[in-house]
């Protein structure tokens, strides 16, 4: 098991539709630690580096607009395997495939609004972290429940 951090971004229909509360009570539930968290307004330049992997791409200018239109909440957390972890809690990308008990299965419908974001591999995770966050932002602390939750 390798304690991980992982990147979240809830998405600006997760801010809006006043989602934020429900999504973090299952991170927090889960035993994944809050290590940073801000609301933040996506800029064009931002969103581009971001998806960058996605430019040229039919759904491109769509996805842009949408992750630019309206305030996010970037997130850090951390735990044993939370890139794993953290991806099959929101489900599949496409919110109307996903399976209901995940995120995206409970709270969503479509793929062009499909809540949150969250990073695909430890590699991505570092890249995602430095995108939105400084390094004094991002806590090292200990849980109270930390002896409860791991063995
Ligand atoms: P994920 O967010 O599950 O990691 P991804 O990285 O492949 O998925 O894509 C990033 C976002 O781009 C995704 O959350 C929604 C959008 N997207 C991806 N594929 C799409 C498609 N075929 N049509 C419309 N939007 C798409
Ligand atoms: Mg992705």
């Amino acid at each position: 098991m390798a304690r991980e951090r992982t990147f979240v971004l809830l998405k600006p229909d997760a801010v809006q539709r006043a989602l934020v509360g429900a999504i973090v009570e299952r991170f927090e539930r889960r035993g994944l630690k809050l290590v940073a968290m801000k609301t933040t307004k996506v800029s064009r330049e931002l969103a581009e580096t971001y998806y960058l992997e996605h430019k040229g791409k039919p759904f491109f200018a769509a996805l842009v607009k949408y992750i630019t239109s309206a305030p996010s909440v970037a997130i850090v957390l951390e735990g044993d395997e939370a890139v794993a972890v953290v991806r099959k809690m929101m489900g599949k990308t496409n919110a109307a495939e996903a399976e209901p008990g995940t995120i995206r299965g409970d709270f969503g419908i479509q793929i062009g609004r499909n809540l949150i974001h969250g990073s695909d591999s430890v590699p991505t995770a570092k890249r995602e972290i430095g995108l939105f966050f400084a390094p004094a932002e991002l806590l090292d602390y200990a849980r109270v429940d930390e002896a409860w939750v791991y063995e």
